[in-house]
């Protein structure tokens, strides 16, 4: 079959609008932040499927080891009727589950959802060419605000991989996991992929590879925001940092200012000292224990929990 027309419920406004919000926010606070998902245009997709390849970067790995040992069950226990991806990027280990659903039977159809017009064409298009007889619908969407767009109805799993979720801060974490239980009915499913809190010595690496490809995939960031918003950032005067807190159990890229600077944006100057570091991304690395405490605040019900040999990566079932 081929898929279904893509459903956009972000169109080029709403992510200019967006945008705009969060530079306007972010480079005029007092320390200078971004949120992550401005990453992903074409060319940060691209970069990002890149970085899933690098040594350094276990979790894609460890999640498909994971995806690979566990998709039988997961299809066995929820015996879905439809798959919904959260911020599904390229689906590449979902192939995993849907070759289990495939097996098993049953599952009618696969929702992935990304803000990323460009990842979904591409992934809409191979999914639905591989898997004859799944009615494939692409939801161009926020995972942070378009979850009552979700198809309701039948038996639903929605599956968040990669360990996306550690992209929220702890406090949008809570509002998120309390919204997707709002948006799910008792028996239907959320599959939660998660990076897990290990020696920094793992972690700071997967971040800050001897190639140079996430510190491209970090500073992409600044290209789309002076094509976006004409601002006149140069991206090659920033140096990539990964930084590891142990406090929050998180690791932080930014983007070091490596000579003073002054930028044009919104019609906002924004100054950068010398050496002036502006945050980009925090993703938090979790403890099994962790995780299902959250989903059982927010009203989940954890049914399993499995990691990757090397306990790099964990993969929670839970039960709406
Ligand atoms: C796509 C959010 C899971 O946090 O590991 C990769 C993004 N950032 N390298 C992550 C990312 C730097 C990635 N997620």
């Amino acid at each position: 079959m081929t898929a279904e027309p893509l459903e956009i419920y972000l169109d080029e406004s709403d992510l200019e609008r967006g945008l705009r919000d969060d530079v306007r926010t972010g480079l005029s606070a007092g320390s200078k932040w971004l949120p992550p998902k401005w990453f992903y245009d074409a060319r940060g997709s691209e970069l990002f499927e890149r970085i899933t390849g690098l040594p350094e970067y276990y979790p894609t790995r460890a999640e498909r080891a994971v995806l690979a040992e566990h998709a039988a069950d997961v299809a066995a226990l929820t015996g879905a009727k439809t798959l919904i991806e959260l911020g599904s990027g390229s689906s590449e280990k979902t192939r995993l589950l849907l070759d289990a659903f495939t097996r098993r039977g049953g599952l009618g159809t696969f929702v992935p959802l990304d803000v990323s017009v460009s990842a979904l064409r591409e992934s809409t298009a191979r999914i639905a060419a591989d898997y004859p007889g799944l009615r494939v619908r692409g939801i161009v969407g926020d995972f942070t605000r378009h979850l009552h767009r979700l198809p309701t109805g039948g038996r639903r799993l929605v599956v968040f991989l990669g360990g996306t979720i550690g992209n929220l801060l702890p406090a949008e974490r809570a509002a998120f996991l309390t919204a997707m239980r709002a948006a799910l009915e008792v028996g239907d499913w959320l599959l939660l992929g998660t990076d897990l809190v290990k020696d920094p010595s793992v972690i700071v690496p997967a971040y800050d590879d001897a190639a140079g490809v996430t510190g491209e995939f970090n500073r992409n960031v600044l290209h789309v925001i002076n094509r976006e918003l004409g601002a006149d950032f140069d991206p090659d005067a920033f140096a990539h940092v990964a930084l590891w807190d142990p406090e929050q159990e998180w690791i932080e890229m930014r983007l070091r200012a490596t000579r003073p600077m002054r930028v044009r944006v919104l019609g906002m100057t924004v100054d950068f000292a010398p050496g002036e570091e502006l945050r980009t991304e925090v993703s938090a690395k979790f403890h099994p224990d962790g995780i299902a405490a959250e989903l059982t605040e927010a009203g989940f019900a954890r049914t399993a929990f499995w990691a990757d040999p090397d306990t790099l990566f964990g993969v929670t079932l839970a039960r709406a």
